[in-house]
């Protein structure tokens, strides 16, 4: 694994990978099956569940406040990279727009392509979450998840969805695609949650 697409992490650096990680020097695409082919003209967002019902356009994210965050990103195949630079808006300030009932504790990511992931709500809700629309000051790729997709950066990254389209709310936790294929249910990087068996 080690020499051409992989380094082992500089010290300084090594308190940032987590256990049983390695720096990637590009940016790898991870997807399973094909790109979705998407109409951003016609984007949709949806929330439902237990949460009023909602649907956004692209425009309604751009007229949110716009943020450039920097995050490391880690895959469960063990690959990492350091300091990502995304443009895009705070989960937080999507929520403000969201009605979500008391009862709600999970959270299913919905995107084109019919990949899904769940999320507890805590872990969802959390400052550093944003929705990313550009990678490195160019519009996201779509190979990436553009027109928009989902950062989590403190879980590892298939919790972090590509082409997001919509937020299930849930009164108890629900498995999506990996989690329902033997990933973990959360993925905790430096606690290396990665598989249920
Ligand atoms: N819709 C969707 N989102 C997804 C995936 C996917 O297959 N489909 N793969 C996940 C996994 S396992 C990882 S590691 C990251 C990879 O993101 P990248 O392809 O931008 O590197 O996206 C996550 N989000
Ligand atoms: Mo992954």
């Amino acid at each position: 694994m080690l020499g051409k697409f992989f380094k082992k992490p500089e010290s300084e650096q090594s308190d940032r990978v987590p256990p049983g990680q390695y720096l990637t020097k590009g940016f790898p695409v991870l997807t399973y099956g094909n790109t979705p082919q998407i109409d951003t003209d016609n984007w949709q967002f949806r929330v439902w569940g237990l949460a009023t019902e909602k649907t956004f356009s692209l425009a309604d994210f751009m007229a949110l406040p716009q943020h450039d965050f920097t995050a490391d990103f880690h895959c469960v195949t063990r690959w990492s990279k350091l300091d990502v630079q995304w443009t895009g808006v705070k989960v937080t300030d999507f929520m403000k727009l969201v009605e979500v009932d008391p009862k709600a504790v999970h959270v299913m990511e919905h995107c084109y392509g019919d990949y899904t992931t769940n999320i507890p709500l805590e872990d969802f809700l959390r400052e550093e979450n944003f929705f990313a629309h550009t990678l490195f000051g160019e519009p996201l790729p779509a190979e990436h998840g553009g027109p928009m997709r989902l950062i989590v950066p403190h879980l590892y990254a298939w919790k972090s969805a590509k082409w997001i389209n919509g937020l299930e709310f849930l009164r108890q936790e629900e498995s999506g695609f990996w989690e329902r294929n033997g990933y973990h249910r959360r993925g905790e990087p430096w606690a290396e949650e990665r598989y249920s068996y």
